[in-house]
């Protein structure tokens, strides 16, 4: 993680890791994105070497990320690929109260979790590529002040 800049929105990004990296590159160019409106906590995400090897205790990465998750003004997730850990991470954040935009891409075969498009607390859209998502996330972060909220 960078360092924080004070002042600026500190974006958490989620996205798949363990289930499975075909969106690896969609991280990386949202990423880049997000990385004109704040600091994204999670820039590892979008590395496409990121290489697991499971090195790191599995309670250092659920505490160290709940720590980022419980940090961050809000969330940004991209969810085309199904993800335990982005699914627990969602729910979480939707218990903090902090502002989340799920962006899932129009596929033919694949159906975003009812418990995502469903939930009150999560904004959830459909993209068709990353100048689309580019849409989305400006929307849902022009506006916002370093703590999240509305200028
Ligand atoms: O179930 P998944 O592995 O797909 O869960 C991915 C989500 O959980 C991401 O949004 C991450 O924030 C978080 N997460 C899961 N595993 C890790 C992790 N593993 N490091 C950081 N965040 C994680 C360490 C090895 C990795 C650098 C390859």
């Amino acid at each position: 993680m960078k360092d924080s800049l004070p002042g600026s929105l500190r974006i958490y990004f989620s996205g798949s890791i363990r289930g499975g990296r075909a969106d690896a590159q969609v991280y990386h160019d949202m990423i880049e994105y997000l990385k004109t409106f704040g600091n994204v906590l999670t820039e590892h995400i979008g590395r496409l070497d990121l290489v697991d090897e499971r090195e790191m205790p599995p309670c250092q990465i659920h505490d160290r990320d709940l720590t980022w998750l419980k940090s961050s003004d809000v969330i940004i997730a991209e969810v085309t690929t199904p993800s335990l850990g982005v699914g627990y991470e969602l729910g979480r954040a939707v218990e903090m109260g902090k502002p989340i935009l799920c962006l899932f891409r129009q596929t033919d075969d694949k159906r975003l979790s009812g418990m995502i498009s469903g939930s009150p607390g999560i904004l959830s859209v459909v993209y068709s590529d990353l100048e689309d998502a580019k849409i989305w996330i400006n929307g849902f972060l022009k506006d916002r002040q370093p703590d999240g909220k509305f200028k």
